[in-house]
């Protein structure tokens, strides 16, 4: 089965250009309830663990000092099927390339500087809530 939780992350891009509202007010019309969010400055330390997967990538050290570059809003979100239905929302990774009425489509500027994060996985998704947030316990679905 699916699971009901995804991380996502209002990048600094779209902080820095005063997006962060008009990004949450699409998640929450598309349905997605916010479970926990914060505002924060990643280091480089926290960037690079978080994109550790893409470690061996050309683009790994521009985007540790992207993500590093301003404030950024992690959040949890709560919708069926949250991890797939939320890619979909946020388009592809190339604004290029992602559909019309996504929030990368609206927002995005780049292949890097496309203003959202979204998990892959469930697991992922699990893995990158513990990341951001402690005490997720209370956060539990009703
Ligand atoms: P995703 O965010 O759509 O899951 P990933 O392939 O997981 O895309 O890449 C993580 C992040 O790394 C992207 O969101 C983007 O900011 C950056 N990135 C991915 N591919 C490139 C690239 O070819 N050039 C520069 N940055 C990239
Ligand atoms: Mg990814």
């Amino acid at each position: 089965m699916k699971g009901n939780r995804t991380l996502t992350i209002i990048k600094p891009d779209a902080v820095s250009a005063g997006n962060t509202g008009g990004i949450l007010q699409m998640m929450i019309d598309a349905g997605f309830k916010i479970v926990a969010m914060k505002y924060t400055w990643l280091t480089a330390g926290q960037a690079g663990k978080f994109y550790a997967v893409h470690s061996a990538r050309p683009f790994y050290n521009d985007l540790v000092q992207f993500m590093t570059s301003g404030p950024v809003v992690p959040i949890i979100l709560d919708a069926d099927n949250a991890v797939d239905a939320f890619r979909k929302l946020i388009g592809a990774t190339n604004p290029e390339s992602a559909a019309e009425g996504t929030i990368r489509k609206r927002f995005a500027s780049s292949v890097e500087r496309n203003a959202v994060h979204g998990s892959d996985s469930d697991e992922n998704a699990a893995i990158e809530s513990c990341f951001f947030f402690s005490g997720l316990e209370m956060f539990e679905a009703k």
